[in-house]
């Protein structure tokens, strides 16, 4: 468990919100802090406790606890799920310990003895109030290290930048660039805390990371060795970033905008993309889909993609199940279109003719279909058990041509038919996954591959999360199950094809070991496995050119 104890360090020494309040231990630590009138903790408690909180728990119940696709978390209760001073320290450590059937892992064994405890007393105390973070905080942030004038105008090397990759060190904050060519690495540059995902500029030039804190880092590939030209926090805490990808008759905006979206503040934030100085800052918070009255005051950004044919970003906001059509023409003062659909929105990816964005309604289990170009909503489509596709996987077979979106809570894919004629925006084909339970996480193919690989990552059987499963695109019969080799150890997550489409790289982290294994797509037999003490929990992978266009 070594790297991965590790990254729990990394919480405490990490550089996100809740940490900058006191990252060590005070000497005089005994003399405890009355936190409210049930329970006391220290502040060294506190911000720990808040520091777990942030990494582990916030993503499904929300950064201020009052609930998202898990319960609220409040001392005093809610009305809909019982107050956490209730349940007691007994209460909250049965859930903590076990999970739960609707989709919560079991954090013991993940989480130490220590932690659990602290975060039964935690769970009991009012959380921690978070302070504002308008444009003038975020302009504050901004740092250009390599002004626009001084990055070269052509690459400095003779390398294929198009089949570099991208590759998140999660418990290291840094990101990798490695030539997918050559298999060497090129640069592990310090970037936010935990970093979520990459994304890559419509040129193909430019990575952008974004932090779970919120901080984005911009990465010029041009140079010998890619460099970090520019810096920013966008929020708190954050999943999500994008370019601008549409050309416009003059390349008027190609390149020219990022968009970031934050869970806490909730909001987006517009960027200049070659300085990443910020432009304006729009707030989420508003009614839900489903003409709930109340007001939807945490309504968190989640999957944010850039259309290829219009000037627009798809930002799906998830508590309100609100999907946003975001023109970026005024970028200072940018109109949305917002269109109500399902709750709560997750992750998504486009069909094959970007046209349509499909969108998992993980607490509705169902997917959302949006015509972008003519800004409304498409379809509802009924999936099941937690639908989590990352982008999904465009497929084309007997059943038509299909996007496909795999599941947290049952072992099965559902693939839906996008191009016209019976049975278009339903579920044509379900795959029942190997062995029992879901926990897949995320799918991928590529157009030249016969392939579509799966990961269960999220599944507690060992045998089942530090595999992958491959099928077959024509038939959609599992073809193997592919056990990670013996030189790795730990959970199978996140796979990525190079350029070409013939090499899937699948990361493996949360063991003792972790690292890259390359497969060959053809043969499905390992080519490489990439190790050494800078991979630390590789999770997510970005191929420079499949990134660019989409190519899932
Ligand atoms: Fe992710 C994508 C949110 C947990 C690895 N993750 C996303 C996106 C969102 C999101 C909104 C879509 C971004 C986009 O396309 O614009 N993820 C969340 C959570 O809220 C959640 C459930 C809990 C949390 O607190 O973060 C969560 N995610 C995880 C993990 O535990 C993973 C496996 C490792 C990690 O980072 O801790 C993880 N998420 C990823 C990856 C992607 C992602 C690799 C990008 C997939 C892609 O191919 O685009």
């Amino acid at each position: 468990m070594k790297k991965f104890k590790f990254f729990f360090l990394a919480i405490l020494l990490g550089a996100a919100f809740f940490s900058c309040k006191s990252d060590k231990k005070p000497a005089a630590d005994d003399a405890k802090t009355k936190a409210s009138d049930a329970l006391s903790l220290t502040k060294y408690e506190m911000d720990r406790g808040s520091q777990i909180y942030f990494d582990r728990c916030a993503g499904c119940h929300g950064s201020t606890r009052k609930g998202a696709t898990g319960p609220s978390l409040l001392p005093e209760g809610d009305g809909k799920f019982a107050a956490t001073k209730d349940l007691g320290a007994a209460g909250l450590r049965v859930f903590i310990e076990n999970g739960t059937p609707a989709g919560m892992p079991e954090w013991k064994g993940i989480l130490s003895e220590d932690e659990i405890e602290l975060m039964t007393r935690f769970l009991q105390v009012d959380p921690p109030v978070t302070p504002p973070f308008e444009l003038s905080h975020i302009t504050d942030t901004w740092k250009v290290i390599v002004p626009v004038a001084d990055r070269p105008t052509k690459p400095m090397h003779k390398r294929n930048i198009d089949n570099y990759f991208g590759v998140i060190m999660r418990d290291a904050g840094k990101v990798a660039i490695i030539d997918g060519d050559t298999k060497e690495k090129l640069a592990v540059l310090k970037t936010g805390f935990a970093v979520h995902i990459l994304r890559s500029s419509a040129s193909g030039r430019y990575y952008y990371s974004i932090g779970r804190d919120g901080r984005i880092t911009m990465i010029d590939t041009y140079p010998k060795v890619p460099q970090i030209v520019a810096e920013v926090r966008a929020s708190f805490d954050a999943r999500s970033v994008e370019v601008s990808k549409y050309k416009g008759p003059k390349g008027d905006f190609y390149d020219k905008y990022l968009i970031a979206g934050g869970y806490n503040p909730s909001h987006f934030v517009i960027f200049d993309a070659q300085t990443l100085e910020p432009l304006s800052v729009t707030k989420t918070s508003g009614k839900a889909c489903d003409g709930d009255k109340e007001f939807v005051e945490e309504a968190r950004v989640a999957s944010i993609v850039a259309s290829h044919t219009d000037p627009i970003w798809v930002v799906n906001v998830k508590e309100t199940g609100m999907v946003w059509l975001v023109d970026y023409t005024d970028p200072r003062n940018p109109q949305s279109t917002k269109i109500p659909s399902a709750r709560f929105l997750h992750d998504g990816g486009w069909d094959a003719s970007e046209r349509y964005f499909l969108v998992a309604a993980n607490a509705s289990n169902k997917v959302v279909v949006v015509d972008v170009p003519n800004k409304k909503l498409e379809a509802i489509v009924d999936v099941g058990i937690k639908p989590h596709p990352g982008r999904g996987a465009n497929i084309k077979n007997k059943w038509g041509q299909l996007w496909v979106t795999g599941h947290l809570g049952e072992g099965k894919l559902a693939c839906i038919k996008t191009d016209k004629g019976k049975g278009q925006w339903t579920v044509v084909k379900e795959v029942k996954l190997p062995g029992n339970g879901g926990g897949n996480l995320f799918v991928k193919t590529h157009p030249k591959s016969k392939h579509l690989w799966v990961d269960r990552t999220l599944n507690p059987d060992a045998a089942l999360n530090s595999a992958v499963t491959v099928i077959d695109v024509n038939t959609l019969e599992v073809i193997k199950q592919l056990t990670m080799p013996a030189e790795v150890n730990g959970r199978a997550v996140h796979m990525e094809y190079n350029k070409a489409g013939d090499e899937v790289w699948v990361s493996v982290f949360m063991g003792d070991e972790s690292g890259l294994v390359i497969y060959d797509d053809k043969t499905l037999k390992v080519k490489q496995i990439i190790q050494g003490d800078w991979v630390e929990n590789a999770t997510g992978k970005f191929n420079m050119y499949n990134t660019t266009h989409d190519i899932y």
